[in-house]
């Protein structure tokens, strides 16, 4: 696929790829949703890769929300339908089988915001805002907002935001739990590549069990977690990423992390 509002690259097991209309401040299309989801399929497809990372072009947006043109234009029925198809997005941006990595370098509003927070963590140039401004629109957020947020930052904060539509700087969200590491403007991209680099060299089936660990777990009580992590754990242990590990471990050297999923 031709790619037009995104632009999609893979270098050395990590790919990125950047939300890509610089004239519309990155807002999300329909065209772009589509995009997205190719990406994320030919993602699920190349077991070479292990992080992703997300970003948008120029150095004022991440993605400042849905395209509001093309929302404004929407009836009720029509709305609901592209609801459905950032949900169905970032659901499946959710469940990739590797880490994903914000990298939010501007504004995050509305669904930039959302995007941001169906990633498995966030960072922030000193410049970011984030925001759920669509009750200024008269609208609430409709790309996993009023669901991911509460989960992330507890549902007084979350209402708060909403309820308000006020922007926050990248600190604040820092304080808030949103945002992992805050970074110079011109060393964000430096800085989430390095850690980026850091999870590419882990065991593949460890990381995606970890990361189906921790969200399913977030979702069932403790005790139900708990034995989800135990079956996780064994199979980490029947792979040969452990075996590996392990092995490195009591020889005295760095672990070579090799075997894909398939092992
Ligand atoms: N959609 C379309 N165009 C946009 C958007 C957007 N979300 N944001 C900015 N733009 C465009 C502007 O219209 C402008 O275009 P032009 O140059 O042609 O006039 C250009 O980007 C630059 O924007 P500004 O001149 O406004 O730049 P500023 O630096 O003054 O302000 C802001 C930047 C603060 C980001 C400002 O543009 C803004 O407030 N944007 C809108 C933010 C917003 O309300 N986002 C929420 C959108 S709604 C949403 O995300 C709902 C998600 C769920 C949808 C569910 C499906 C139905």
């Amino acid at each position: 696929m031709a790619y037009q509002h995104i632009l999609f690259e893979i270098k050395d097991a990590i790919s990125v790829i950047k939300f890509n209309r610089p004239k519309a401040m990155n807002a999300l299309n329909s065209e772009l949703l589509d995009e997205l989801s190719h990406a994320l399929d030919e993602i699920s497809k190349n077991e070479s890769i292990k992080v992703l990372v997300l970003t948008g072009t120029g150095d004022k947006a991440f993605v400042a929300g849905a395209d509001i043109t093309e929302l404004a234009a929407l009836n009720s029925l029509q709305a609901k339908q592209f609801s459905k198809k950032g949900h169905d997005t970032f659901n499946r941006l959710q469940a990739l089988p590797i880490p994903v990595l914000a990298a939010v370098n501007g504004y995050a509003l509305g669904g930039g915001c959302e995007v941001a927070i169906a990633c498995d963590f966030i960072y922030a140039s000193e410049n970011a805002m984030f925001g759920l401004p669509e009750i200024n629109l008269g609208l609430m957020p409709g790309f996993g907002g009023t669901q991911r947020l509460p989960r992330l930052i507890g549902k007084n904060m979350a209402k708060e935001m909403i309820f308000t539509g006020k922007m926050i700087s990248a600190v604040e969200a820092k304080q808030l739990g949103l945002v992992n590491t805050v970074c110079p403007n011109e060393s964000l991209m430096e800085e989430v590549l390095k850690t980026a680099k850091t999870i590419a060299q882990k065991g593949k089936v460890s990381l995606r069990t970890a990361k189906e660990t921790i969200d399913a777990g977030m979702n069932v009580d403790l005790a139900s977690g708990c034995a989800l992590e135990v079956d996780g754990f064994a199979l980490c242990m029947a792979s040969a990423d452990s075996k590996e590990g392990t092995r490195a471990f009591l020889e005295k050297r760095k672990a070579d992390f090799k075997a894909g999923l398939n092992q």
